[in-house]
C-alpha cells in the first residue's frame, strides 16, 4: 500500500495536480486500493416491481459539467481524483473545485432539458449525487436499478465504480452489496448525451436527445438465489373451444445451482407445478389448462391472471395475460382469428408540453386519447418505452409495437454498434417478455439499403426470434421504388420478418394532391402494416386545404391517405404518424413548428386537431366491420 502511495506521489510531483495530495490521499486510498471490492453488473432482473424496494427517486445534487473536469485531467487520461470521489477539503487549505452539497438538485427522474432552462439544448454531461442509508445484510443482495438513463453513465457507489451502462431506453441492475457501508451511502452517476456516429440511435433523429436519469432508481432486496428469469406463455395452434391448452413455463436463476425448487401457481385456474433447477439453475416445463376455462388476453378483455412464483421460500408475484399472434398469409391472428390494427405511433413524451413521460397517469392520458381514436394497437416509437407504459396499455387492452433505436443511417459496419443494437434489443425483450399486449418486436426504422445493413439487420433479425418465438419480428421498411404513381415496397428483410411495414409520405413530403391516383406493389404474402404516414398542422391554424400547416391540409391528408392506404392489399394495419406534437431540434420553423414536429393528431398542449376526428371516424368503420 505504502509502496502504491509513493509511487503515486513521485508522479504527482512531476505533473500539475491541482488538489492538496495528502488530505485527498487519506480520502480516497480506501477507493484506489481495494479492487477486489467491486460491483458487478448483472443481467436484467425480471419483474423488478415483485421485490422489496427503495426508491432513490427524487433531489439529486447535480454538477454540469461540459469538458468533463470530474472525469478527465488535463492531458484527458481518466483522473483518479474525480467527482466520483465527493471529495471534501479536509483542512482549510484544501483545494476541491467542485462540491455535490452545495450545487442544485433536479427531481429524478427527468430529463434535464425540461427542469433547468440553460439544459434546453445541452448535450453533454451532468453528474448526479444522493445520499441514503443502508444496513448491510447478509442474507441478501442489494441491486441498485435504472429504468434508463440518457445515454452513456457510469455509477459509483461511495467512492467505488459500480458500473457503466450505454444505451438511453433500457433497465439495467448492478449488484451493490459489497459497496455499502453501515448508515449513509453515496451514490453518484455521471450522464454523458452526446451523439455520436456509431451510438443507436446516431448522429441524427427526429426526436429530442432528453439527458438525464429518465426513469425509476431504487434499491431493490433480493435472496442470495434469486428467479432472474421466468417465462410463461400459451403455445399457438392448439385445439381451441374443447381441447386443451399449454402455457410454456420456463425459468433461470441468477446462479448456476442445480436443487432449487421452483414452484409456480395460478390460482384462479387452480394450477400449480413444482420444477427442481438444472446445473445451469434452469427450468422449463409446461401447465395444462382446459381451453373453456381459460379467458384470453385480447383488446375487448385484457384479462391478466396472478400469477405466483415461488423459489424455495420466497414468493413474487405477476399478473400475465395469455393469448396467441401469428400470421397467416396477408392476416394478423390475435388468439387464431384475424385483426386489424387499428393505431397510432407515440414518443415518450408527457402529454402536455415536452418533456420525458415516465409515470402511469403520464401513460394512461397518452393511451385515452389513443382509445378515444379508436384504437386497438399503438406503436411505440421509435425506442422502449417506459414500463408504466406498456402495463398501463396492457391493463387497458392495447397491442404494442415495441422498437429499438436502429433509426435511419447507423455505423452498420462498427462491431460496437451491432454489440450495442443487440444489446437494447436483449434488454427491451427481457423486460417486457411477459407482457401479453406487446404483439411486435421491431428491429429498425426507415434504414438505408445496403448489403452491410442486410447483414447487421439480419443478424438482428435472427437473434430477436432466438429470443422470443411468440411473437412477431417487424421493422419500419421504405418505399423503394415510385415512378407513375406506382409504388413498389422492395427490401430484403422480406424473409426475415414475420409483418412487412413501411413508412409512407404522400402528401407531404411528397406527391401533394396525388394520393388518389397512387397503386401499391407489395409482392409479399405477408401482412402489411402502414407503420407512419401523416402531415404537420399548427393547432388552432386554419385555412384552405392546399395551405400547408393548417389544421384543413392535415385533415385532407388524412382523409386521402386513409382512402388510398384502404385499397393496399393485405393491409393489416396503420400506426399514423403521430399522437401528439413532440420535441424535434430538427424543426426549426419559426411561428409554426417552435422545435416541435406538428404531425400530432393532438397538440403539444393535448387539444385535438381536426385530424384528430378523421382518424376516429375511419377506425370506427373499421370496427363496424368485424361486427
Ligand atoms: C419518419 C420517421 C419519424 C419522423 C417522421 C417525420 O419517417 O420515422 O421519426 O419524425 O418521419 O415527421 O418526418
Amino acid at each position: 500500500m505504502c509502496t502504491f502511495v509513493a509511487v503515486f506521489l513521485q508522479k504527482a510531483k512531476k505533473t500539475k495536480m491541482k488538489h492538496t495530495l495528502f488530505s485527498i490521499i487519506m480520502l480516497t486510498v480506501s477507493v484506489l486500493l481495494p479492487a477486489t471490492a467491486a460491483a458487478e453488473v448483472l443481467p436484467l432482473l425480471q419483474n423488478v416491481n415483485a421485490y422489496e424496494q427503495t426508491s432513490l427517486n427524487g433531489e439529486w445534487n447535480y454538477i454540469v459539467d461540459v469538458q468533463e473536469e470530474g472525469y478527465y485531467d488535463y492531458r484527458m487520461n481518466p483522473t483518479p481524483w474525480g467527482f466520483f470521489l465527493n471529495a471534501k477539503p479536509q483542512r482549510p487549505e484544501d483545494l476541491i473545485e467542485y462540491d455535490f452539497d452545495k450545487a442544485p438538485v433536479m427531481q429524478i427522474p427527468s430529463d434535464w432539458n425540461t427542469q433547468d432552462e440553460r439544459l434546453f439544448f445541452y448535450e453533454g454531461t451532468v453528474w448526479f449525487k444522493r445520499s441514503f442509508q443502508a444496513v448491510p445484510m447478509q442474507d441478501y443482495r442489494t441491486l441498485l436499478y435504472f429504468g434508463a438513463v440518457n445515454y452513456d453513465c457510469r455509477v459509483w457507489v461511495n467512492g467505488k465504480e459500480a458500473g457503466r451502462h450505454v444505451g438511453g431506453f433500457t433497465p439495467f441492475n448492478f449488484d451493490i452489496s459489497d459497496l455499502l457501508v453501515e448508515g449513509e451511502n453515496v451514490v453518484i452517476v455521471k450522464v454523458d448525451n452526446k451523439r455520436h456516429k456509431g451510438d443507436v440511435p446516431t448522429q441524427i433523429f427526429d426526436w429530442w436527445n432528453y439527458g438525464g436519469i429518465t426513469r425509476d432508481v431504487m434499491l431493490v432486496k433480493t435472496t442470495k438465489v434469486y428467479l432472474e428469469d421466468y417465462s410463461a406463455a400459451l403455445r399457438r395452434g392448439e385445439g381451441r373451444k374443447d381441447g386443451k391448452r399449454t402455457i410454456d413455463f420456463s425459468a433461470r436463476l441468477n446462479t448456476p445451482e442445480a436443487g432449487h425448487k421452483v414452484t409456480v401457481r395460478i390460482p384462479e385456474l387452480k394450477l400449480e407445478s413444482t420444477f427442481t433447477t438444472d446445473s445451469e439453475g434452469k427450468v422449463g416445463g409446461t401447465l395444462k389448462v382446459s381451453a373453456k376455462k381459460l379467458t384470453l388476453w385480447s383488446p375487448e378483455n385484457p384479462k391478466r391472471y396472478q400469477v405466483l412464483l415461488s423459489l424455495d421460500t420466497a414468493t413474487y408475484s405477476d399478473s400475465i395475460g395469455f393469448r396467441t399472434i401469428e400470421t397467416r398469409g396477408k392476416q394478423i391472428l390475435l388468439n387464431g382469428e384475424p385483426v386489424f390494427l387499428r393505431g397510432i405511433s407515440i414518443h415518450e413524451e408527457k402529454p402536455n408540453g415536452g418533456g420525458r413521460a415516465n409515470s402511469t397517469d403520464d401513460a394512461r392520458t397518452l393511451l385515452t386519447w389513443a382509445k378515444e381514436l379508436g384504437c386497438n394497437y399503438v406503436r411505440l416509437a421509435h425506442y422502449p418505452h417506459n414500463e408504466y407504459m406498456v402495463r398501463e396499455a396492457e391493463r387497458m387492452g392495447i397491442m404494442v409495437w415495441s422498437e429499438i433505436p436502429v433509426y435511419w443511417t447507423i455505423d452498420w459496419t462498427n462491431d460496437d454498434t451491432y454489440a450495442n443494437a443487440r444489446q437494447q434489443l436483449h434488454d427491451m425483450i427481457a423486460r417486457d417478455h411477459n407482457r401479453a399486449n406487446i404483439i411486435i418486436w421491431s428491429i429498425a426504422n426507415e434504414t438505408p439499403h445496403s448489403a452491410e445493413r442486410d447483414s447487421f439487420l439480419g443478424r438482428l433479425a435472427r437473434y430477436a426470434r432466438s429470443q422470443d418465438s411468440t411473437r412477431l419480428i417487424s421493422m419500419a421498411m421504405e418505399v423503394t421504388s415510385a415512378a407513375n404513381y406506382v409504388n413498389r415496397l422492395q427490401d430484403n428483410m422480406h424473409e426475415l420478418v414475420d409483418v412487412v411495414s413501411f413508412n409512407q409520405y404522400v402528401g407531404w413530403y411528397r406527391d401533394v394532391n396525388d394520393a388518389p391516383k397512387m397503386r401499391w406493389e407489395i409482392p409479399y404474402d405477408k401482412p402489411v402494416i402502414i407503420s407512419e404516414f401523416g402531415g404537420g398542422a399548427k393547432y388552432g391554424y386554419h385555412g384552405a386545404k392546399n395551405q400547408r400547416w393548417t389544421e384543413e391540409f392535415q385533415e385532407n391528408l388524412y382523409r386521402e391517405n386513409l382512402a388510398m392506404i384502404d385499397k393496399i392489399e393485405g393491409l393489416a394495419g396503420t400506426s399514423p404518424w403521430i399522437l401528439k406534437d413532440f420535441r424535434s431540434p430538427r424543426r426549426v420553423l419559426n411561428g409554426v413548428q417552435d422545435y416541435y414536429n406538428r404531425k400530432g393528431v393532438v397538440s403539444d398542449r393535448g387539444e385535438k386537431k381536426k385530424a384528430f376526428y378523421v382518424l376516429k371516424e375511419w377506425y370506427q368503420t373499421k370496427e363496424n366491420k368485424k361486427k
